[in-house]
């Protein structure tokens, strides 16, 4: 008994945990085509992992490129870094320290922790018994591997439709900081409602439908077997797995900074909407149609604060409006702590990128559609310390606040 015990724990103990021993992210500095052939090139030589952009397709001159490298191909990237002639610097000199930094995962919930998921499912039912009345849950689908995918709703009961605001977090897997802000927006809602004049007016006259973890396979998955998992966690044809939720959506779908390749970080699926995940969202969204005026969707890191389009160049037939609102916001955020965000449309701010969820509630009606991109830029990118959860959800509270209110007052 106590030796099957001993192999039960050695079994958990020894589970298919990736470990990056040794691994290091380099940002790379090409201002060259010839940089952007040589980057190009090496990712199909050697397994990088484009932390940003997401996979080399969206390689270009003058963009930093952000990439971890395993730690048996440093020598010859060191080498042909070397040849290339290109600047570069050392980011993180060893990414499973930096994850061993932000320390065991926490033994219950916390807003300036990085909960699991089993921890945040609970957590939801607490804040929704203890604030009956203002908050509500519902779960809008399961997941392909079977977890519910559960929607917060904010907002005091009123007898007539409210308008209301969609937020989800947790679309990537590995963008810890973004359900962690998702969390955090609920707790200041239910805290604030009552005290704060503008979250008491904004919960009185519309309703906020909070998505805390959108991705819920891929972020169990990158809390228990590979920290850096970014996609769905289906099954494709072949043997790599998943599919970016952020490819998938029907807007622009697969033309542009998306993979048809099913091993890609950014693979678009086989169809729009092939992923259940992405298809209870659409869903959930098209039902409220009618009331739903804004749609923010959180992702890290960058510090950016995008609007359509990322699918194409043309603007938004409401780009000066969004534009302004975003610098608004943008300037919001930073009266806290500093923190510089860049705003723009998504193709021209960061990169051409089809299938987001964003172009694709802006093409269904939703005039106020935005992404957050979180702390940091790049320092520590998807391995933000605890350290900085709290001063990043304070600071987005105020951008998001800033949005809320202005979609308030613009009510269509
Ligand atoms: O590429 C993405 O999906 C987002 N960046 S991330 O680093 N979090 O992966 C940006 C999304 C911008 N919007 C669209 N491409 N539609
Ligand atoms: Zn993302
Ligand atoms: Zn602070």
């Amino acid at each position: 008994m106590k030796a099957l015990l001993f192999f039960g724990l050695v079994a958990i103990a020894l589970a298919d945990v990736t470990r990056f021993e040794g691994e290091k992210v380099f940002r790379l500095k090409p201002v060259l085509d010839e940089h952007v052939t040589f980057i190009k090139d090496m990712a199909k030589d050697i397994t990088v992992d484009f932390w940003s952009p997401e996979s080399p397709e969206l390689v270009a001159t003058n963009i930093d490129v952000d990439i971890r490298v395993p730690a048996m191909y440093l020598d010859i990237v060191y080498t042909r870094l070397q040849q290339s002639e290109m600047e570069y610097k050392v980011l993180i000199e060893d990414v499973q320290a930096a994850i061993d930094e932000s320390g065991p995962a926490p033994r219950a919930h916390s807003y300036i922790k990085y909960n699991t998921l089993a921890d945040i499912q609970t957590w939801i039912d607490t804040v929704v018994s203890a604030n009956a009345g203002l908050v509500s849950k519902q779960v809008i689908g399961n997941s392909y591997e079977g977890r519910p995918m559960t929607v917060i709703k904010i907002g005091k009961a009123s007898s007539s439709a409210k308008p209301a605001i969609f937020m989800d977090c947790g679309i990537h897997a590995r963008e810890w900081i973004s359900p962690a802000f998702c969390q955090w927006f609920v707790k200041e809602a239910v805290e604030t409602y009552g005290s704060d004049s503008a979250m008491t007016s904004l919960l009185d006259q519309m309703d906020v439908y909070v998505l805390p973890v959108f991705n819920v396979d891929g972020y169990d998955y990158t809390h228990k077997s590979d920290r850096m998992w970014r996609k769905t966690r289906s099954k494709n044809s072949g043997s790599c797995v998943g599919t970016d939720p952020n490819r998938n959506f029907n807007a622009g779908w697969c033309t542009i900074g998306a993979s048809s390749n099913p091993c890609s970080d950014t693979y678009c699926g086989s169809v729009p909407e092939s992923e259940i995940e992405v298809k209870n969202v659409a869903n959930f969204i098209r039902n409220k149609k009618s009331v739903i005026k804004a749609y923010l969707t959180i992702h890290s890191y960058s510090q950016l604060l995008l609007f359509p389009y990322s699918y194409t160049y043309d603007l938004a037939p409401d780009h000066t409006e969004l534009l302004q609102l975003a610098e608004g916001a943008s300037a919001a955020l930073r009266s806290l702590h500093n923190t510089r965000y860049t705003s723009g449309p998504g193709a021209a701010t960061i990169y051409p990128a089809a299938g987001g969820s964003d172009d694709w509630a802006y093409d269904l009606g939703v005039k106020y559609s935005f992404t957050f991109e979180l702390r940091d830029t790049g320092r520590y990118g998807f391995l933000l310390p605890t350290t900085q959860i709290q001063p990043t959800c304070e600071e987005t509270m105020l951008a998001v606040k800033y949005i809320a209110a202005y979609v308030q007052k613009n009510l269509y």
